[in-house]
C-alpha cells in the first residue's frame, strides 16, 4: 500500500511525521510556500513554508491560550489586534468577548486568508463578522500609526522569513505605543526545548518596551517539542487571579486555573530567563 508521509525539519536534527490521506492544495505565494494537507491523525492541517501553523485537531490550544490569556489580564479589552494569524483562528476566539469592539487581523499574505476561507471553514468563518476587520498589510507598518488599543497579539510564523521583523525589539516598542495605558501584548515564542533562543530574544526584545513580561507555556502537539511558550508584554502588574465573571465559554483548554498554572515554569524554563 502507498503511503504519503509529511515532513517538517523542526530542528537539525528533528523531524516531524505525519501520515497524510490528501494534498489538497500547494502553491508558492508572493511570500512564502503554502500547503494544506489531510492528515490521518490531527485533521486538516496548514504548512507555510515547511512549517506546520494549524491542525483542526490541535489548533484549540494555541488559539486558545494565544488570545484568552491576555484578554482576560486586560481589565476592558474593546480594541483588539492581531497580527499574522491569517487563518482566523485567533479572531474566532477574540470574538467570545463580549467586551470586544472590533479586532483587527494584520496579514502580510493575502493569499492565506483565501486558502483559510476555502479550506479552514471553522477557522474563517470568524473573519466575516461585522466586528474583524482584516487588513492586507505589514504588521510592523500598520502597529506604527495605531493608538490606544487594548490587546495586540502576534500569531506570527517562526523568526524566519516574512516573520523576522516581529522579533525584534524595535516592532515591541512599537508595539507598546500602540497601546492604551492598561495594554497587553503577547507574542508566541516557540519552544523552550529545541528554540530557547528565541525565547531569549523575544523576552530581552520586550523587556526594553514593556516594564511586565512574563511567559507561559501550553501543549501544541504538532508544534516542535510539543512545549510550546508565549511572551506576554503589560504595562501593569499581573492581577492576581482571574475574575470568574470573566469566564470565557466556550472553551476545550483555557480555563482560569488553567490560565494561573501556565505561568508555572519548569526550572529549566526559569532559568532561559535569568
Ligand atoms: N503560528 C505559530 C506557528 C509556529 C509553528 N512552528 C513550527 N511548526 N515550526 C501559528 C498560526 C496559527 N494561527
Amino acid at each position: 500500500m502507498l503511503e504519503v508521509w509529511f515532513t517538517e525539519q523542526q530542528a537539525a536534527s528533528v523531524r516531524l511525521g505525519l501520515r497524510v490521506d490528501a494534498i489538497l492544495a500547494k502553491e508558492k505565494t508572493p511570500y512564502q510556500e503554502l500547503v494544506v494537507a489531510d492528515t490521518a491523525a490531527y485533521g486538516r492541517m496548514l504548512v507555510l513554508d515547511g512549517a506546520v501553523q494549524t491542525t483542526m485537531t490541535d489548533e484549540f490550544v494555541y488559539h486558545e491560550m494565544l488570545t484568552h490569556v491576555p484578554l482576560t489580564i486586560h481589565p476592558n479589552p474593546r480594541q483588539v489586534a492581531i497580527i499574522g494569524g491569517g487563518d482566523g483562528g485567533a479572531v474566532r476566539e477574540v470574538l467570545k468577548h463580549a467586551s470586544v469592539d472590533a479586532v483587527h487581523l494584520i496579514e502580510i499574505d493575502q493569499r492565506v486568508v483565501e486558502i483559510a476561507r476555502h479550506y479552514f471553514p471553522a477557522l474563517s468563518e470568524s473573519l466575516s463578522h461585522r466586528k474583524a476587520h482584516v487588513h492586507f498589510t505589514d504588521g510592523i507598518q500598520w502597529i506604527r500609526q495605531v493608538r490606544n488599543l487594548d490587546v495586540v497579539m502576534v500569531d506570527s510564523t517562526d523568526p524566519v522569513g516574512p516573520a523576522v521583523g516581529l522579533f525584534q525589539p524595535e516592532f515591541y516598542r512599537s508595539v507598546a505605543e500602540a497601546l492604551g495605558p492598561e495594554g497587553v501584548m503577547v507574542a508566541q515564542s516557540e519552544s523552550p526545548f529545541l528554540q530557547p533562543n528565541v525565547i531569549q530574544t523575544v523576552v530581552r526584545g520586550m523587556r526594553t518596551a514593556f516594564p511586565v513580561v512574563r511567559l507561559y507555556l501550553a501543549a501544541v502537539p504538532t508544534y516542535p517539542s510539543g512545549l510550546w511558550s508565549f511572551t506576554l508584554g503589560a504595562k501593569h502588574s499581573l492581577p492576581g487571579s482571574i475574575d470568574a465573571k470573566r469566564a470565557v465559554t466556550p472553551t476545550r483548554y483555557w480555563t482560569p486555573a488553567v490560565h494561573a498554572a501556565a505561568f508555572v515554569l519548569p526550572r529549566f524554563v526559569e532559568d532561559l530567563l535569568a
